[in-house]
């Protein structure tokens, strides 16, 4: 009898062990470890879209939560969108750009700081020159026309000097419209399309927003002058939502002396 119970013990620490292991299964402890894997950079998810602007998009970039996190934490949020005036620099409402858009604090949570580092290892940008992520929201029709990412002003040059890249982040699918079309890229009318493009998507490179990818591209020529053939725009949503989120990155340090929340 005496030698029964240490056995009863045993089995009831491999039960409890069983238990655990299952529990954890189940609400996704290992599912979350698995994403807070360190980021490797894998080329064969990459591709090159135009050498003059430099563009490139990488396939799943994102994880679904990682998408679904910066939505939520937007969500309740978002304000209009504004453009910057060309002159002065002044945030404005323009019918040009009808979304709406939330700024993140850089380094805010712990996914933005794992979503940050990542970014600057696939561009080789170094992390203190990106300004804290902004998420894009469009709804039925909304749009963003043609314009540089890159300043005209001097104002918005003085923290950290222009825009030299833009990582952007699509962080929904879309039924129809919505591409980010780069009408004067060098690749501009060798793309073939389909239907499945909208009307404005026709004419330029044409980028279609697909949860979880990131689109590269430059807005400055490697000796740091801005290249006007990066110029953009968002297409107007047609079918859906489009949720997207930007990282621009400066061409020196940014640190926040004036806040995030610069507006173009
Ligand atoms: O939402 C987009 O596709 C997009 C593309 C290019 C947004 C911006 N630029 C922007 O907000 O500057
Ligand atoms: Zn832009």
């Amino acid at each position: 009898m005496a030698s029964f119970f240490p056995r009863v013990d045993f089995l009831f620490l491999l039960l409890f062990l069983f238990f655990m292991s299952s529990h954890s299964l189940r609400f996704g402890v290992s599912r979350r470890r698995a994403e807070e894997k360190p980021f490797i950079y894998d080329p064969s998810r990459v591709t090159q879209l135009s050498w003059s602007p430099r563009a490139f998009l990488y396939k799943g970039f994102l994880t679904e939560n990682e998408c679904d996190h910066l939505i939520s934490r937007a969500k309740g949020k978002l304000e209009r969108s504004m453009v910057a005036n060309r002159q002065s620099g002044k945030a404005m409402l323009n019918e040009a750009r009808t979304s709406s858009g939330y700024f993140f604090g850089k380094r805010q949570d712990a996914v933005i700081r794992r979503i940050e580092r990542r970014i600057a290892e696939w561009t080789f940008l170094p992390e203190e020159n990106g300004e804290g992520i902004h998420v894009l929201h469009y709804g039925l029709g909304q749009k963003y026309d043609t314009h540089p990412d890159y300043f005209q002003d001097k104002f918005n040059q003085e923290n950290g000097g222009n825009r030299m890249a833009t990582v952007l982040m699509y962080l929904s699918n879309v039924r129809k419209g919505g591409e980010t079309v780069f009408p004067y890229a060098e690749a501009a009318n060798t793309q073939p399309k389909d239907e499945t493009y909208s009307e404005c998507a026709r004419n330029g490179f044409a980028v279609k927003p697909k949860k979880g990818d990131a689109l590269l591209f430059f807005s400055c020529h490697v000796n740091a002058t801005t290249n006007p053939r990066s110029v953009h725009r968002s297409c107007p949503v047609i079918e859906g939502e489009k949720w997207a989120a930007t990282r621009w990155i400066r061409l020196r340090s940014y640190e926040n002396q004036r806040g995030n929340n610069i507006q173009q």
